[in-house]
């Protein structure tokens, strides 16, 4: 089944940063990605090191205490899933808003425990993570495997800072990347914030400039999601030659070196 995007919705992703895509996975398709997604949760698929952390947290959490559980790369973790219906269906909508050329740079679960305020996700640009390139073109597709609400820590955007001529700056949130990998941005009282609560099988797709987040759970449910990032091939061949893999387990001074310092660029 391929899915069209209008273009209302390619202009809404291009000028404020981000698009809401109603209906991307059917919710059968989702309940299916949802069995393995909980695999990985129930720690049945390895996934090694700091790969499986918490975004809310520093590395020395113990596990069951996570307020962001957050699995990097589960594709190369669990190669079955390469070329699943998700990864399938959003290169067709990545090739839509950017273009031909566009590859998976790197894929994601985020899972917030219930009950848990303090799942909170800091205010962002993904480029701040990120070498610099000179292509930094980016499509981040979001999918809701639950229904993301207000209550659960839905996505937040700041769609004015697509136009800002440089990032703002990043702090680290929880220590240095030796004992966390979050970073955070202030956000301005005079920024316009957009919540975007979305529907089981939803997406939300965002650019590596945008500013965005997102509030704690305070539900009795978990808030899941599944991410999948298209950048073009010549950029993610220039991170990895520079060993970069989005992979928190990365050479601790390829780390260091990269993204953070924000408003030069
Ligand atoms: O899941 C969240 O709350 C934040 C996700 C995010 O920042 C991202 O995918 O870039």
């Amino acid at each position: 089944m391929a899915y069209r995007v209008s273009d209302e919705q390619k202009a809404h992703f291009h000028e404020r940063g981000y698009v809401h895509l109603p209906g991307l996975l059917t919710i059968d398709e989702v309940a299916e990605l949802a069995e393995t997604y909980d695999r990985f949760l129930r720690r049945e698929i390895e996934v090694p090191g700091k790969d499986y952390c918490d975004m809310a947290g520093d590395y020395g959490r113990a596990p069951e205490d996570y307020s962001i559980v957050n699995v990097m790369l589960p594709r190369r973790y669990h190669p079955a899933w390469q070329g699943n219906v998700f990864e399938q269906r959003s290169a067709d909508v990545a090739a839509q808003l950017h273009g031909d050329g566009m590859v998976i740079d790197y894929d994601q679960l985020l899972a917030k425990r219930p009950g848990r305020d303090d799942a909170v996700f800091a205010w962002h640009q993904d480029m701040a993570y990120w070498p610099d390139t000179p292509d930094t073109r980016t499509a981040t597709f979001w999918l809701a495997i639950d229904e993301s609400t207000l209550d659960n820590g839905c996505m937040r955007f700041v769609p004015a800072t697509v136009g800002e001529s440089s990032l703002r700056p990043h702090e680290p949130q929880f220590g240095d990347r030796g004992e966390s990998h979050a970073l955070g941005t202030t956000l301005r009282a005079d920024d316009d914030v957009v919540s975007v609560p979305i529907g089981v099988g939803d997406a939300t797709v965002h650019n590596e400039r945008v500013m965005h987040g997102s509030g704690g759970n305070l539900s009795d449910g978990w808030r899941r999601a599944y991410i999948l990032a298209y950048r073009s091939q010549p950029t993610v061949e220039i991170e990895r030659q520079l060993g970069f893999t989005h992979s928190h387990n990365d050479d601790s001074d390829v780390l260091e070196h990269v993204g953070i310092e924000g408003e030069s660029r």
